[in-house]
């Protein structure tokens, strides 16, 4: 059984429909879905705006590779391509933290393909505002010391909080979340 973080992200095309497909896709593996967020374009790539949000959801069956591969899955049938780095995308599903049976956050830093604690997450106020929303005491590791997300928030520029606004759109069941 693992529980993972999900940064869900879309700035092309039906950006809400492509955030809804991630909670389709969970179905009852949900366990919160953040409110959704429109978010200036972090990276320095010019581009338009995103929806973001932030999905926790827990599978018995999963590894942290399972989530990866889920991500990557709905991605594809979103018709991304290859894209820039840190440009437009359709769809695109982060691993942000994935917690092990024993509740410790898996941390993996050998494989390029999946390094966990996502690298970014920390500098990224378009994940830690909506993950707050929905785990307000959460933690996150950062060079290997666990420190909490609304810290690391309060150490970002006020302009990357300023850029992430929150929407009165609905993702999936609200019943799973906690909003
Ligand atoms: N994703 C990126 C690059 N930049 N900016 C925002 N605001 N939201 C994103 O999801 C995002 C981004 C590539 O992963
Ligand atoms: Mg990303
Ligand atoms: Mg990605």
């Amino acid at each position: 059984m693992t529980r993972a973080v999900l940064s869900i992200g879309s700035n092309m095309g039906d950006r809400l429909a492509h955030l809804r497909s991630v909670l389709d896709a969970l179905g009852h593996r949900t366990v919160a879905v953040s409110p959704v967020y429109t978010t200036a374009p972090w990276g320095g790539v010019d581009q338009d705006d995103y929806l973001n949000a932030v999905v926790v959801a827990e599978d018995s069956a999963f590894d942290d590779y399972a989530w990866l591969r889920f991500g990557q899955e709905l991605e594809q049938s979103a018709d991304r391509v290859r894209e820039v780095r840190w440009g437009a995308r359709t769809l695109d599903v982060d691993v942000v933290q994935c917690i092990d049976d024993s509740g410790v956050a898996i941390a993996r830093d050998t494989d390029p393909t999946l390094i966990l604690p996502h690298p970014q997450a920390h500098n990224r106020a378009f994940v830690l505002i909506p993950w707050l929303a929905v785990e307000p005491s959460a933690h996150l590791l950062v060079d290997g010391a666990a420190r909490p997300v609304a810290t690391l928030l309060a150490e970002l520029a006020q302009a990357e909080r300023d850029g992430v606004v929150r929407t009165d759109l609905v993702l999936g069941d609200e019943s799973a979340g906690s909003c």
